[in-house]
């Protein structure tokens, strides 16, 4: 089996409870496509048939997670940006049939390969920056076969990008204008067909619903979850991102892997989630765009230790945004992060966000060999500066993606 040996790195193996667990002057084998070694440049195993990879000091990190995704998806609300800026709100042009609603005309219009073809390069600038894995929601279809159109492309970007793609189903995301004012019968169609017939083409990872205001309601979410439990999916949800109606609670309940936006959720609640180990994913891109300002519970999360991701929401209404590196320096910004926790709120917090953190979001080994090399020295920098892309190179599984080659230090 092929054997790749980094030397002189510094490593950022995030195998630490809280820290980056950083090792300087250490070296990492990398066998098939597994990690094989990680430690001290003293304790370094002797390879012979290894490709030797200098590292020059330079940083290593695990492969980075965008744990949260819309990124396939039909046309462009550049309009709607517009109408914000003249003062109209998210909510007030979703209540007018625009928002959502207007993706989905454009996405039911657009062919599987016209979609794959707008996602390509939305995936590849992630790819650019060290994204190794990435989650994909659907809900732009929000029916069966408009639903599934979404996902197979979401799997077919992942056959043709060396990149690990988490598919989820998120037909309850917003109400379709033919079962307006009927949102149960819509459920029992997510419930009873649509849910079941993605999963039974296996292109289901997990269920997430939007449960707010101008979404679903907690007993209509229920009924979903429900479901996706009983076909063994696991659950994340949109949750509290413009009131607090009690999203992340009842997610919670039923073992949620995570609970994202959250800038409502009141902090008393925040036990809640800790109980459950339940991932707080932080949508800085969101809270950008819609100029928002109420902030999620950041101390409270971390007074009870509940693991903090962040990712970019990559979607055309509230985040069109597409830089892992810009969302990190957002988060430090706008939710005062600090850099270390940016950092693992794209790689080990965002692997448990998909029930990935046995096999990915560190460097350690029998991990899967997700490597990025980067053209610089300090962490810190990776949140800390602003339009610059210092990947000097990615390795995913074990594979060179963007093989490293000296030049710049
Ligand atoms: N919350 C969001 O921020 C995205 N979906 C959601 O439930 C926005 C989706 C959109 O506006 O197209
Ligand atoms: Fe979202």
């Amino acid at each position: 089996m092929p054997e790749t040996l980094f030397i002189n790195a510094r490593i950022a193996t995030m195998a630490d409870p809280s820290g980056l667990g950083l090792l300087d002057n250490s070296g990492l084998l990398v066998h098939g496509d597994t990690i094989a070694w990680v430690g001290p440049m003293a304790d370094c195993p002797d390879s012979d048939d290894a490709q030797i990879i200098d590292c020059g000091s330079r940083l290593i990190t695990p492969g980075l997670i965008d744990c949260h995704t819309h990124l396939v998806y039909g046309g462009d609300r550049a309009d709607e940006f517009e109408q914000r800026l003249e003062g109209l709100s998210y909510s007030e042009i979703a209540k007018r049939g625009g928002g959502i609603r207007s993706t989905v005309a454009a996405t039911r219009e657009a062919s599987e390969a016209e979609l794959l073809k707008q996602a390509q390069p939305r995936l590849q600038q992630l790819l650019d920056e060290g994204v190794t894995t990435v989650e994909i929601k659907s809900g732009y279809g929000l029916d069966s076969q408009n639903e599934i159109k979404m996902l197979r492309v979401a799997r077919q970007l992942e056959e043709e990008y060396s990149v690990r793609v988490m598919k989820t189903f998120l037909g309850a995301h917003a109400l379709p204008e033919e079962y307006t004012d009927n949102a149960e019968d819509y459920i029992s169609l997510v419930c009873d067909e649509m849910l079941p017939q993605a999963h039974a083409e296996g292109l289901v990872d997990a269920v997430d619903v939007f449960i707010e205001s101008i979404a679903f309601d907690l007993p209509q979410a229920q009924r979903v979850f429900e479901v996706a439990k009983s076909l063994g999916l696991p659950i994340k949800a949109h949750v509290e991102q413009l009131s607090d109606i009690g999203g992340a609670m009842l997610a919670s309940e039923f073992d949620a892997l995570s609970v994202d936006h959250i800038e409502y959720l009141a902090a008393e609640d925040v036990c809640g989630l800790a109980d459950k180990n339940t991932v707080a994913v932080l949508l800085p891109g969101a809270f950008y765009v819609l100029r928002e300002t109420q902030l999620p519970p950041i101390n409270a999360l971390r007074a009870q230790a509940v693991p903090i991701a962040i990712a970019s929401d990559a979607n055309p209404g509230s985040s069109p945004l597409h830089s892992i590196l810009l969302t990190m320096n957002m988060a430090c910004t706008l939710f005062s992060l600090t850099p270390n926790e940016a950092l693992r709120g794209v790689t080990i917090n965002a692997a448990k966000a998909l029930g990935l953190e046995s096999s990915h979001g560190s460097l350690e080994t029998g991990k899967q060999a997700d490597i990025v090399i980067w053209n610089l020295h300090k962490p810190s920098l990776l949140a800390y500066q602003i339009g610059i892309n210092p990947c000097a190179g990615v390795m995913r599984a074990g594979q060179w993606r963007k093989p490293f080659k000296v030049s710049v230090v």
